[in-house]
C-alpha cells in the first residue's frame, strides 16, 4: 500500500525530506505540499509526480487526499498543524522542536493523551544516525563499564541570519537533549550554561556557550556548542566509563595521506553529516504508519521533555547558575 504524504513548510528541512518520501523505498509519495511562501510551495509541488499546492496547512491536513503529514514549518507554528493532525487522526511526523515552548508541547501531549492514541513521531535524528546507534549499543552492552562522564560537542561552520542567541539551545543543543536521555535511559536533572570568551565571528550571539548537564545517576555531561567554525560542520560524543571510553568515530569515509600530512574530510553541513540518519528515519517511520502501528520513534513526551530541559537552560543562559530540572509525570500512553 502506498502512503500518501502531506509536507507542511517546504523550506531547507521540508525540502530533504519531501526527496526522501516521494517514491522512497517504503512506498510513499507526496500528495500535498503547503507553504507560507506560496511560490516556494509551487516550485517544490511542480518537481513532484502527484503533488498538489493547498491553500493552507490546516487545508491540507484536512484533505481527504492525505493519509499522513510531515510538518517541518518554522518552529513556532508546530503545534496549531500538530494538533490539527491529532483531531484529525492522521500520524504526524513534526521535525525538532516539538513546540517553542514546554506548555506548547504540553497542550499537544495532553491532546494525544485525550485522543487516547499515539500519533505523534518528533525529528530527533541522531536516534536514527548508524554512528549513534553503535554508541548506545557499547554502552548500553557495558563495552567502558558504568559510565561516568561525557564530552561533547556540536559545532556548526556557520548559522543564518535569522538564527538568534536563544537558538544555539532551543534549536542546536536540543539534539544533545533527546541523545543523552536516550543514551542512558535516564533523565537530566539539572543543567548550567557558561559563556566562555566569545568568538569575533559571532556578530551579537554568544558563541560559544558550554552546557553541564547532570543526569539522574550521576553522570556529568559536558557540550560545547558552537556555530560559527567555519571548517565544516562537527558532532563529537566521548564517554568515559569506569573501565574504558567510547566515541564517536571519524565520519571522513577516507583519510588522504600527503606531503607529510594526514587528512580527513569535515562534513559541510548538517545535510551531509546526517543524510543516512534521515533516510532510516522516514523509512521507520513510513513503514509503522503503513503497518498501522503507532510511531515507534521519540514521542510528543519526549518532545515536551526535551522542551521543559531546554527552557531550563535557557533560564541558566539567561540568569546565570545550575537550575534544576522538574518533570511532570509521564502519563500511562507513553510507558
Ligand atoms: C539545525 O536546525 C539542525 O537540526 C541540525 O541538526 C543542527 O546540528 C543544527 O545546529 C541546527 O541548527
Amino acid at each position: 500500500m502506498a502512503l500518501d504524504v502531506g509536507v507542511v513548510g517546504v523550506g531547507t528541512i521540508g525540502q530533504e525530506h519531501v526527496r526522501r518520501l516521494d517514491g522512497g523505498p517504503g512506498g510513499s509519495r507526496v500528495v500535498a505540499v503547503a507553504d507560507a511562501d506560496a511560490e516556494r510551495a509551487a516550485t517544490v509541488a511542480g518537481q513532484l509526480p502527484a503533488a498538489k499546492v493547498m491553500p493552507s496547512g490546516e487545508e491540507l491536513i484536512a484533505s481527504d487526499a492525505v493519509d499522513a503529514v510531515v510538518v517541518t514549518s518554522w518552529g513556532a507554528t508546530h503545534e496549531p498543524y500538530v494538533l490539527a493532525c491529532i483531531a484529525a487522526g492522521k500520524p504526524v511526523f513534526c521535525e525538532k522542536p516539538l513546540a517553542p515552548t514546554q506548555e506548547a508541547c504540553r497542550r499537544i501531549v495532553d491532546a494525544e493523551v485525550a485522543a487516547g492514541r499515539r500519533l505523534v513521531q518528533v525529528g530527533f535524528n541522531r536516534r536514527y544516525d548508524p554512528a549513534h546507534r553503535a554508541l548506545k549499543q557499547a554502552v548500553g552492552g557495558g563495552a567502558v563499564g558504568a559510565p561516568l562522564l561525557v564530552h561533547c560537542a556540536h559545532r556548526n561552520a556557520s548559522v543564518p541570519p535569522h538564527y538568534t542567541r536563544d537558538m544555539s539551545i532551543a534549536d542546536t543543543a536540543i539534539h544533545e537533549i533527546d541523545e543523552l536521555r536516550w543514551l542512558f535511559g535516564q533523565e537530566i536533572v539539572a543543567v548550567q550554561v557558561l559563556t566562555p570568551r566569545k568568538s569575533s565571528r559571532g556578530g551579537e550571539l554568544q558563541d560559544p556557550l558550554l552546557v553541564l548537564f547532570e543526569m539522574a545517576d550521576g553522570v556529568l555531561v559536558d557540550l560545547e556548542v558552537s556555530v560559527n567554525v567555519h571548517y565544516g560542520y562537527e558532532i563529537r560524543c566521548e564517554v568515559s566509563g569506569e573501565t574504558g571510553t567510547v566515541e564517536l568515530a571519524d565520519p571522513a569515509p577516507v583519510t588522504i595521506r600527503r606531503a607529510g600530512t594526514v587528512a580527513g574530510l569535515v562534513p559541510a553541513d548538517w545535510r551531509e553529516r546526517f543524510a543516512l540518519s534521515y533516510d532510516v528515519e522516514l523509512r521507520e517511520w513510513v513503514d509503522t504508519v503503513v503497518a498501522g502501528r503507532p510511531p515507534q520513534g521519540p514521542s510528543a513526551w519526549d518532545g515536551h521533555v526535551a522542551q521543559v530541559v531546554s527552557d531550563a537552560a535557557l533560564r541558566s543562559l539567561h540568569s546565570g547558575g545550575r537550575v534544576s530540572v522538574e518533570l511532570p509525570a509521564q502519563p500511562e500512553l507513553y510507558r
